[in-house]
């Protein structure tokens, strides 16, 4: 057979490049950026362009493994299914549904996944639910949901209007305009606008390939920058630089702000964030004098323990300056499905963990929280889990403490494509399907691009006979375990009789499954410019299709507060800025002088491509980063062999002298140091680099989004021998 061509899109980040693949017998020759995509293919990249070496991962797990003693042998679904249901049901007998966990990882958010993990944890009615969301963006969500009624309302960038770029906390020439926005090229178009005389300040404690390309770098504290973005805000209100109307009409809470202000301190507030008061302050005004501006902020900002006021008060700058629904500020994008509707008419799961007593954030609980809802005994003690796309052990904090935790349960199942570190206790690991292996419909993100649009991640290739989707290994078990899927009765029997039906006619399709979803969510999308989308119209675009132009006007209408206001002042945000103000100022701990900071590569996914061949031209590890005049004071050259610890953990790692973090800060990339391992063929696992997350404790974290101090955990570092 010739070789063919598919037009696609990449599944790693939001950016969702557009991409072309040669296939020939079933492999992937050739991943090339699909200039024909009429929406994205500009951020394309080396992870995209080696998407299929995963696909071809030498340690790739084939079918269904269960463990042996300290072997691995393959099963049929067959036998994992009804072993995995079984003891399940044991365990729910014996103690309740939730002895049953979950942890769900980024990958789950692209393709229909996580609607049918809700549908089966929902047919348990388990509370015991983690996810990615308490090390990444839950501030995000507790901030949309306290300002603007849905924890999923995220403000797109008007990048082409913008006159003055305020960006907190990302590094977009490294990681792409993305987190719950994506605008494609999204950096090369501000930078297009600073050759026209726009003006970029960055914000980071560390001098990124951004903050190089900037008018102007606040390198800030880490984790204090609620103390520089209430220092703008005072600065604002106090010399009446505030947009008069939007204050009065799209806002309520001013007056709350104002008062908050009163009783802040210029001087001790730039103290507190290490950036000098004539610099916020010419930040401040020039930002609000601006025409058109925006304030970006993200994981650089959400991963502290002040996290949730930094990211609600950069919202908040935004909205008293009268940048939202404005050109060049941060629009809502509605999308062709209206995603803040379904949210709201699904259940919210509310639920307060037992060993902690914390509430759920954005439908689960926080990672930080699994070890001990693990380890302590009593009733709700979580015995089985099950990790969905995700390596916790890595990405979140006191790896170690997880892992051990792990090491206890009765039953460790991990849906994924190699068996990684957060993996290595597992009692069954089940071979998922790569995005190149699947058809997605992204239509629950479809209000977080920059423009209206559409495009059908086709597959590229048919996936390994012995792999499966999660959609069907979800339901799958609710059958198995007799369990009603998405908690409603019916289910099951409707779910078996297209089963039937399917096998009778020969006719796969009439299965009930994702592709129902999607002709549903179509059937009944919103009207786009006064169109409503057709499934052939999507169909009869593979390369993309933009729905029209961007449109304003969106943002009001979208809000869903009983009074359609933005709330700028929420009462738990306003009691939790005080007491941070009423904290001494932040003071490094004698024996770990240093804060721990982190950097994304641009050929690194978290951490799942760092293992791959040939993604890492320098060389595969990861390193510390010291400041020269630290590094002098440590009596630490290039190269050397450095011992990084903090009171939870130590890893050893060469040092890199650069000018890239300020003084005070070392900086360790995350992602690194997870082990893959060869259930196979039993090779010794490999492993580049160390798992930075080990330093970090788990035990503080931020009370609204119950985040651990991530990027700002204190360290001490010295030579090794
Ligand atoms: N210190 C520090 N920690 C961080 C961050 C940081 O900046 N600093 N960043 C945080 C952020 S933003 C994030 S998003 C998290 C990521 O945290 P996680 O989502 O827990 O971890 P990943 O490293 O993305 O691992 C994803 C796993 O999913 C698997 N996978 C990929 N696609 C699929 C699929 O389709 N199906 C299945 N079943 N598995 C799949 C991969 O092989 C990999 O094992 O890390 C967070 N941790
Ligand atoms: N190449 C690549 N691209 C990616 C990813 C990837 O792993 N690799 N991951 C994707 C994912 S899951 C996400 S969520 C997005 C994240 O997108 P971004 O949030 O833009 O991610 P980063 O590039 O880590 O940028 C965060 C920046 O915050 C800085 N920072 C750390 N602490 C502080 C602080 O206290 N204050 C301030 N102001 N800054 C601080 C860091 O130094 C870093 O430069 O990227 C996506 N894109
Ligand atoms: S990983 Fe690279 S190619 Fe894939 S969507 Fe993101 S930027 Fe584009
Ligand atoms: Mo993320």
């Amino acid at each position: 057979m010739a070789p063919r061509t598919v037009y696609t899109f990449c599944r790693y980040c939001l950016a969702s490049c557009g991409i072309e693949v040669t296939v020939d017998d079933n492999r992937v020759k050739k991943i090339s950026p699909e200039k024909q995509n009429p929406h994205t293919w500009r951020d394309f990249c080396a992870k995209g362009r080696t998407a299929n070496q995963l696909v071809e991962h030498p340690r790739r797990i084939l079918n269904p493994m269960r463990r042996v003693g300290d072997a691995y042998v393959e099963a049929t679904w067959d036998e994992a299914i009804t072993d995995i249901a079984a003891r399940m049901n044991a365990l729910i007998d014996a103690d309740g549904p939730d002895a049953i966990g979950i942890y769900y990882g980024n990958p789950s958010g692209f393709s229909s996944n996580i609607i049918f993990m809700n549908g089966w944890l929902d047919a348990i009615g388990t509370h015991n639910r983690y996810f990615v969301g308490s090390v990444d963006q839950n501030a995000m969500h507790v901030v949309a949901e306290a300002m603007y009624g849905s924890m999923l309302m995220a403000p797109v960038s008007d990048i082409d209007n913008c006159d003055y770029f305020l960006l907190v906390g990302t590094n977009p020439a490294v990681s792409a305009w993305n987190w719950l926005e994506t605008v494609p090229n999204g950096w090369r178009r501000a930078l297009d606008r600073q050759r026209q005389g726009a003006t970029i300040v960055v914000v980071d404690p560390v001098r990124t390939e951004s903050a190089e390309h900037a008018d102007a770098h606040l390198a800030v504290r880490p984790g204090q920058d609620w103390a520089l973005l209430l220092a703008m805000m005072k600065v604002i209100l106090d010399e009446g630089l505030e947009h008069r109307h939007d204050c009065a009409e799209l806002a309520t809470g001013v007056d709350d702000l104002r008062r908050l202000v009163a009783a802040a301190d210029l001087d001790d507030l730039a103290s507190r964030c290490d950036v000098p008061r004539a610099d916020i302050e010419s930040v401040a005004r020039d930002f609000a004098a601006a025409r058109a501006a925006m304030v970006v902020t993200r994981t650089g900002v959400s991963l502290h323990l002040a996290g949730t006021v930094a990211e609600w008060l950069g919202h908040v700058l935004n909205v008293i300056t009268g940048r939202m629904d404005r050109p060049g500020g941060r629009r809502y994008e509605p999308g062709y499905v209206d995603a803040l509707r379904l949210a709201a008419m699904t259940k919210a799961n509310s639920h307060k963990s037992r060993v902690w007593g914390r509430d759920m954030v954005a439908g689960a609980h926080a990672l930080s929280e699994l070890p001990d809802e693990i380890t302590t005994p009593g009733p709700g003690q979580i015995r089985a889990m099950v990790i969905n796309c995700g390596n916790p052990v890595v990405s979140g904090p006191d790896g170690a403490k997880l892992d051990r935790a792990l090491a206890q349960l009765d039953l460790l199942v991990a849906i994924d494509f190699v068996q990684r570190e957060s993996h290595r206790h597992a009692h069954w690991l089940l071979p998922a399907v790569h995005w190149l292996e699947r058809d997605d419909l992204l239509a629950f993100t479809s209000n977080m691009h920059d423009e209206p649009y559409v495009q059908f991640g086709a597959k590229a290739v048919d996936p390994p006979p012995g792999a499966q989707q999660e959609w069907r290994i979800f339901v799958d078990l609710a059958l198995a375990m007799d369990k009603p899927l998405f908690g409603a009765k019916g289910v099951n029997g409707f779910v078996k009789a297209t089963r039937r039906i399917a096998r009778l006619t020969g006719r796969p399709r009439l299965e009930f499954g994702p592709h129902w979803i999607n002709r549903l969510l179509i059937a009944t999308s919103r009207k786009v410019n006064g169109r409503r989308l057709k499934w052939r119209d999507i169909m009869a675009h593979p390369h993309g299709l933009v729905l029209g132009p961007r449109e304003f006007g969106h943002f009001k209408e979208a809000l869903r507060t009983d009074d359609k206001k933005v709330h700028a002042a929420p009462p738990e945000f306003v009691e939790q800025a005080r007491q941070l103000l009423a904290e001494p100022h932040p003071v490094a701990p004698s024996d770990y002088p240093f804060q721990l900071a982190n950097r994304r590569n641009r050929h690194s996914m978290n951490s799942w491509l760092n293992e791959l061949p040939g993604l890492h031209p320098s060389g595969k590890k990861n390193e510390v980063v010291i400041n020269p005049a630290d590094a002098a004071t440590l009596g630490l050259g290039d190269g050397d062999r450095v011992r990084v610890f903090s009171a939870v953990g130590e890893i050893e790692l060469p040092a890199v002298i650069s000018e890239q973090p300020r003084r005070g800060v070392v900086i360790v990339d995350h992602g690194w140091g997870s082990r893959v391992f060869d259930p196979h063929g039993n090779k010794s696992p490999e492993s580049f680099g160390a798992n930075r997350n080990l330093l970090v404790d788990g035990g503080p974290i931020d009370p609204l989004s119950q985040t651990a101090a991530l990027s700002s955990a204190y360290v001490g570092v010295e030579r090794v021998g």
